[in-house]
């Protein structure tokens, strides 16, 4: 695998479900693929899990990892090509990231959705310039439209826990004071999209996702609905998409947050969230405290989802 940035990069996600669970089994099995290679992960974004979760796959791997914040002690970077730099940025993205590809072997990339403008977002205008700049293979630790090592993620966790063969998972919207990126549910819209699972997307009127990454899932306005018979409840939070209210916050209605009487309605549901998660926004004290709530583990198999990726890329060297 050259670059990671979407569920397609996995090919047969059956085969990279059957990879995850038999690494998760063996983690210290492929040393050799990583030794004297170096993974750098680059962070436009703030981060916990994708940060501790990345670095010890690729050091399950035998390899070394370097992290930079490009907030916090590097240079500032300018990222439009023809700009006259006499402001605060004394450098540009167009030295910067291909003197970061001399430095390793592999990248991964954090640089969320700016909100500025739609297109640039879309187009993952940060994302492809390192893909295209840096000379080596690139992997999303999530860009302004997807975090595919969290879907990835995702699906293995829902793998591991359902009951049944083909469960009812519901992407539910949730309130949050501040508008977030859209990475994460279209991630994990694409990855259901493909899996085998009845999926269902609730939200309020106005926070319709791109269809491409939809592709035609069931939308269900009303959340009670939606949640009906589920046997996974997914939650997050998301500012809108369509135009114009693009990055826009439309509501913070708390009667979209996930309590015990939502919980009620399902069939005894599993509560996932990808964390970071505001407690009483998205999700009451009670259910992700409840037995229900397995968003521990979905973060434990983070590590796995990126071990996967990073062997795949080190094996595509
Ligand atoms: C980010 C988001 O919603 O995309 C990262 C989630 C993994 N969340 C926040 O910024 C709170
Ligand atoms: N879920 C996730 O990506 O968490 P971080 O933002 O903490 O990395």
């Amino acid at each position: 695998m050259r670059n990671y940035t979407n569920v397609k990069d996995l090919q047969n996600i059956k085969d990279a479900l059957k990879d995850a669970l038999d690494l998760k089994q063996n983690r210290y099995a492929y040393t050799h693929l990583g030794k004297n290679k170096t993974c750098l992960m680059i962070f436009f974004n703030s981060s916990l899990r994708t940060r501790l979760s990345t670095q010890k796959a690729a050091m399950n791997l035998g390899m070394h990892t370097m992290v930079l914040d490009v907030n916090q002690g590097a240079w500032k970077l300018e990222t439009e090509r023809g700009v006259i730099m006499d402001g605060d940025k004394p450098e540009h993205m167009l030295e910067a990231i291909p003197v970061m590809g001399q430095y390793c072997d592999i990248i991964g990339v954090r640089a969320f959705a700016q909100f500025e403008n739609k297109a640039d977002d879309y187009s993952e205008k940060i994302l492809n310039q390192f893909i295209q700049y840096s000379g080596k293979p690139v992997f999303s630790m999530e860009a302004a439209t997807g975090h595919p090592l969290q879907a990835f993620a995702d699906l293995i966790t829902i793998e591991e826990y359902k009951k049944k063969a083909r469960p009812k998972v519901v992407l539910t919207w949730a309130p949050h004071p501040r508008a977030l990126p859209q990475a994460v549910p279209n991630s994990f819209a694409d990855f259901m999209n493909e899996a085998d699972v009845e999926f269902v997307i609730t939200h309020p009127r106005g926070y319709e996702l791109e269809e491409k990454f939809v592709r035609g899932a069931i939308v269900e306005y009303d959340q009670n609905k939606a949640f009906e018979g589920a046997d996974f409840i997914y939650a997050k939070n998301w500012a809108a998409y369509q135009d114009p209210n693009y990055g826009k916050i439309l509501s913070t209605d708390r009667s979209w947050t996930v309590d015990a009487q939502k919980m009620d309605l399902t069939n005894k549901a599993y509560f996932m969230h990808c964390l970071p998660v505001r407690r009483n926004m998205i999700v009451t004290d009670e259910v992700i405290e409840s037995e229900q709530s397995i968003v521990v583990p979905q973060a434990a198999n983070r590590e796995i989802s990126a071990q996967v990726v990073i062997k795949r890329m080190l094996e595509g060297l």
